[in-house]
């Protein structure tokens, strides 16, 4: 793999969600297919139906497709869209975490259940009551406590939960025009993994002040892609800006926040979505991320590409000047 280079050719892929287990290097991305539905801003184009999981021994190495991991198909609650989904494992079970259009066309989060990483995942027959939106990324913390982090708006409907119900009025509003920014949800997961066990609440991310980032604030607030990790007994929430199209991080002493805004970590991609995950393999820190380089610029067909990242003495996130060939 040369700097930079899509991981997989073969098939498209995006919103890379990167993890280890036993030792190997998984991930979970979206599985983009070619469409005739014209690009909009629901997202509409984005109409994936399946999902596929990679691994590989090494960054840089042989990537193997362990072909469908789960289908539309075989998901009794699913009308459409399987979009970025996320992993975890606890008690010796592997727990595939995907968003998806309900009959009602509402996005909810679903999981699936496998004893493999690579699954095929079973899928629960109801969504996770309480979940709505999109983009679920779980954190499992060092005491066991698994959390759920989710949420996107224009296309991911957040925008229509400000009530604590489904408002599609609020659909076209798309987000606050003031005030404090809309921003991810996160709530405590239970034991085997499959319901929510505390009030869904938002991840507050703050500025210099210590005040809440706002509406008006496109170049650091909150969009969608939430992802969390630990890096020496700090947490990590990272996220994209979506329509200024950034990735960046906010820290915390704890899983569910106030988070303080870090920085960016990565500039505009090709393609109009960008979306990550950020893990530890081999002592090494990598940003999975995606770009639509693969398609030349199609916005819903985009391949998974790695970058390694380093922290500065102070904990900051920089790309790292070496990538991995
Ligand atoms: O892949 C579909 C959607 O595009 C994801 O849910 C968003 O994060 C964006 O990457």
């Amino acid at each position: 793999m040369a700097d930079k280079d899509p991981i997989v050719t073969h098939v498209f892929t995006a919103d890379p969600s990167a993890h280890v287990f036993n030792g190997k290097l998984y991930i979970y991305p979206s599985h983009d297919r070619e469409t005739s539905i014209k690009n909009n801003d629901n997202g509409d184009q984005y109409d994936m139906n399946d999902y596929h999981v990679f691994s590989m021994e090494e960054v840089g190495g042989p990537v193997t497709d362990h072909g469908i991991a789960l289908k539309q198909d075989d998901i009794p609650w699913v009308s459409k869209q399987l979009w970025a989904p996320d992993a975890a494992t606890k008690n010796g079970k592997y727990y595939l975490f995907f968003p998806a259009r309900d009959k009602e066309g509402i996005f909810r989060v679903g999981v699936a259940i496998s004893d493999k990483p690579e699954g095929p995942f079973k899928p629960e027959p109801e969504p996770i009551k309480g979940s709505f939106s999109i983009d679920p990324a779980t954190f499992v913390d060092d005491d066991g406590q698994a959390y759920l982090y989710f949420g996107g708006i224009w296309g991911g409907q957040l925008q229509c939960w400000t009530t604590g119900e489904f408002v599609q009025e609020n659909y076209s509003i798309m987000e606050a025009q003031e005030g404090p920014a809309l921003t991810a949800k996160v709530a405590k997961l239970s034991e085997d993994m499959t319901a929510l066990t505390s009030e869904v609440q938002d991840v507050v991310i703050v500025d210099e002040k210590g005040k809440p980032l706002l509406s008006s604030d496109h170049d650091r607030r909150f969009f969608e892609a939430a992802w969390l990790h630990k890096y020496n007994g700090k947490y990590y929430f990272s996220y994209s800006t979506g329509d200024t199209h950034f990735l960046c991080y906010a820290t915390s002493d704890s899983p569910l926040g106030p988070f303080a805004y870090g920085g960016r970590i990565l500039d505009p991609v090709i393609g109009w979505t960008t979306h990550h995950s950020i893990a530890e393999f081999k002592g090494k820190w990598y940003l999975f991320y995606h770009d639509a380089s693969l398609s030349k610029g199609v916005n819903h067909l985009r391949c998974v590409k790695i970058r390694e990242i380093v922290y500065d003495a102070e904990g900051k996130i920089k790309l790292a000047e070496a990538q991995p060939k």
